[in-house]
């Protein structure tokens, strides 16, 4: 680590000599997160005698509050740190050159408290990954090594990147490095995607932010752990504007068809837009849309007919005062659970129809403010953030998948996978009966009935239980017959009257790409091919679509093991991989072969059907129509990453350019 460290994130200031006083570290060490502290300044002072083997986390516990230090272990590190800290600074907080592998491993694998094998893998197999994701130095290794005019030169090509949001800024960005001419355009009139979309009340990210954002831009300065959504919008155009990305972007104009012409080895794309319909010529286009991004109004008899207003939580209309009306919310998934707390207290009266309750992840510090002093070692103290971001990103990833792969053996509780799934419900069950043991009526409705993981597990820190108790919140299980011009009937034949509807339902997930059509070879249509399964090669590729990439396709969503920003960055990886094969090779096109594409998409069902989702009949967003997991990547974050890397050539086939 040198002093220019940390210089390649817009976000994150030059390091400056450390000069506060004892006093000064002191309290910051009081907020500290324990973690990460004595990996970080092994690695800053080279001093791996700071890992001491009675300072090292059980990895059993690192998911508790201080990583399951008791109050002896957290006095004795803070110590440690503090005197660690003075002696960096008086030394003139001159940082250790960087660590060898074999250093870094052993700093890696105390940080974790020596997890030993992961899903079948040693920790070491987990070392490049995890250095990169913490990209230490504010290095981009997934950044193209390549630019056009080295591998092409005077060759023209341009890139078409379909939508704004996280990936496709992500894509622009790429692109641009690597020196290809790019377009982006996006429906909205601005940059965001999901987080410009999604304007509900309460609306924040439940990963953690330390994770939840670019590996190579990083933000020390996160004003919380889980921002709100303008958090997220703002540091995503801070993105879009400090790569140039956010100006060039054309707004408001949206893909309708898009044809791959073999004669010219383009894709023929028409738009609409402001100016009305428009017509691209572009090389290659990466889709970027999302899954979660086109409302699901479910199909419930007089919906219609409801004479006040009724909006989807995706298209929050903030004109309608909700203040002393009485609102009905269909749906209790991650949206509801978010907002229902935010407007209860307005509200006259609130009814919420549960279909399926979700589990519960009890996450203390789900709305609280990084604290001071955290704050001040993450902007003061080199590597600090990212060994915290290591921490994090290691506690949300791999390890979190063994709880819930199925145990073909496992005889016990029929809503459980595995003992270690059983384990994991009795852990959430019991909060619910804390949380809701003044209200056994409600207890009983709450209690899922379906494996954890099955669906997606929702954080609460209190406030979903606390807003379902209230006198003037009325909790309905049972299931909606019609909406009526004053309410919704349920199948009791009981009106629930209310003047504003919300529709909490959720998202068209597995129609990817809709309501695009896309033509490949000989005409062929994605979707008629698809036939109502979508799939794609790693998520990315389908056979017959040269130069068409999915950012975010099927299979690529994560249920709990991480966050989808890795996955973007794995896949646009691979995507310029390609690209620069095509560039190199002469050719016009590639597209994935068949029989590779069958064949990994037999080994993700496979791997699905043995995982709490594929087993599962509960009602979610990850099986389309016909029940087949079409969102869900089953594998771990490792072979993402070691898939996505590179473009194996013997995957691929090359499509010629017109003689
Ligand atoms: O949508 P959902 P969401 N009658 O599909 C119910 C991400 N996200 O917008 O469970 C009655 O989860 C449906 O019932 P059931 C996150 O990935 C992230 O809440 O199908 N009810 C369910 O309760 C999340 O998973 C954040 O039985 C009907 C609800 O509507 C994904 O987006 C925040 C119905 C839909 O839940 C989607 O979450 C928000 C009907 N006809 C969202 N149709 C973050 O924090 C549907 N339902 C980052």
């Amino acid at each position: 680590m040198n002093e220019s460290a940390f210089t390649a994130s817009p976000f994150v200031s030059p390091r400056r000599p450390l000069t506060a006083d004892d006093a000064e570290i002191r309290a910051a060490l009081a907020d500290a997160a324990l973690q990460p502290l004595l990996p970080a300044l092994a690695h800053l002072t080279g001093d791996l005698s700071l890992l001491r083997p009675h300072l090292r986390p059980d990895p059993l516990l690192v998911n508790q509050p201080q990583a399951g230090f008791d109050a002896e272990q957290q006095a004795e590190i803070r110590a440690l740190a503090l005197e660690t800290l003075t002696a960096f600074r008086d030394g003139g907080s001159r940082p250790a050159p960087p660590p060898s592998d074999d250093d870094l491993l052993a700093i890696m694998s105390f940080a974790l408290g020596d997890p030993g094998d992961t899903n079948g893998r040693p920790l070491a197999d987990y070392l490049p990954l995890l250095a990169e994701e913490m990209a230490h130095g504010g290095v981009d290794p997934r950044a193209p090594d390549w630019t056009r005019d080295a591998v092409a030169p005077g060759r023209d090509f341009t890139v078409l990147v379909v939508g704004a949001g996280m990936s496709g800024i992500l894509a622009a960005h790429r692109c641009d490095q690597a020196g290809l001419d790019w377009i982006v355009v996006d429906e909205n009139d601005d940059v965001g995607g999901t987080w410009y979309q999604n304007t509900y009340p309460g609306c924040r990210v439940d990963n953690p932010n330390f994770t939840y954002s670019y590996s190579f831009a990083q933000r020390h300065d996160w004003p919380y752990h889980y921002s709100p959504q303008p958090v997220l919008l703002d540091y995503f155009r801070a993105c879009a504007d400090a790569w140039g990305i956010r100006d060039r972007v054309r707004y408001r104009t949206s893909v309708t068809a898009m044809a791959w012409d073999a004669s010219t080895g383009q894709w023929v794309v028409d738009t609409s837009g402001p100016d009305g319909p428009g017509r691209l010529r572009v090389h290659a286009v990466i889709s970027a849309v999302g899954q979660l991004n086109r409302p699901h109004i479910p199909d419930i008899a007089g919906l219609d007919t409801f004479t006040g207003p009724c909006f989807h939580s995706a298209r929050w209309r903030h004109e309608v005062d909700l203040t002393g009306r009485r609102v009905a919310v269909i749906g209790t998934g991650a949206s509801a659970v978010q907002f229902v707390p935010e407007i209860a207290p307005v509200c006259a009266d609130l009814t919420v129809f549960q279909r399926t309750p979700p589990w519960l992840a009890p996450t203390e510090d789900y709305h609280d403010p990084v604290e001071p002093g955290m704050q001040w070692l993450l902007e003061h103290v080199p590597g600090y953030a990212e060994w915290n971001r290591f921490c994090i990103f290691w506690r949300m990833g791999d390890g979190a998948l063994e709880a819930v792969r199925v145990d073909p053996a496992y005889r016990g509780c029929p809503d459980a996978v595995s003992d270690l799934n059983a384990f994991t419900r009795d852990l959430l069950t019991e909060y619910l009966r804390a949380a809701f043991a003044d209200r056994p009526d409600l207890l009983e409705v709450v209690v899922p009935r379906y494996p954890v993981g099955a669906k997606r597990v929702v954080r609460d820190n209190g406030v979903w239980p606390a807003a379902l108790k209230r006198d003037d919140v009325h909790l309905v299980t049972t299931p909606i017959d019609r909406v009526v011009p004053a309410g919704v009937v349920d199948a009791d034949g009981r009106l629930h009257a209310c003047d504003v509807l919300i529709l909490a339902t959720g998202f068209q997930a597995s129609r990817f790409l809709a309501p695009m059509r896309v033509h490949g070879i000989d005409g062929v249509e994605l979707h008629e091919a698809w036939a109502g399964e979508p799939r794609a090669h790693l998520g990315i590729s389908v056979p017959g679509f040269p130069n068409l990439f999915l950012l975010y396709g099927p299979n690529t969503n994560i249920v709990l093991n991480g966050s989808i920003i890795y996955f973007s960055e794995c896949g646009t990886r691979h995507i310029l991989a390609l690209l620069r094969r095509v560039l190199e090779s002469g050719a016009a096109g590639i597209s994935v072969r068949r029989e590779v594409h069958d064949r990994f998409n037999e080994a993700v069902d496979a791997e699905n059907a043995r995982m709490a989702w594929g087993v599962s009949d509960v009602n979610s967003w990850y099986k389309n129509d016909s029940g087949r997991v079409s969102q869900n990547w089953p594998f771990t974050l490792l072979e993402y990453w070691e898939r996505t890397r590179g473009a194996n050539p013997d995957d691929y086939e090359l499509h010629p350019a017109a003689s």
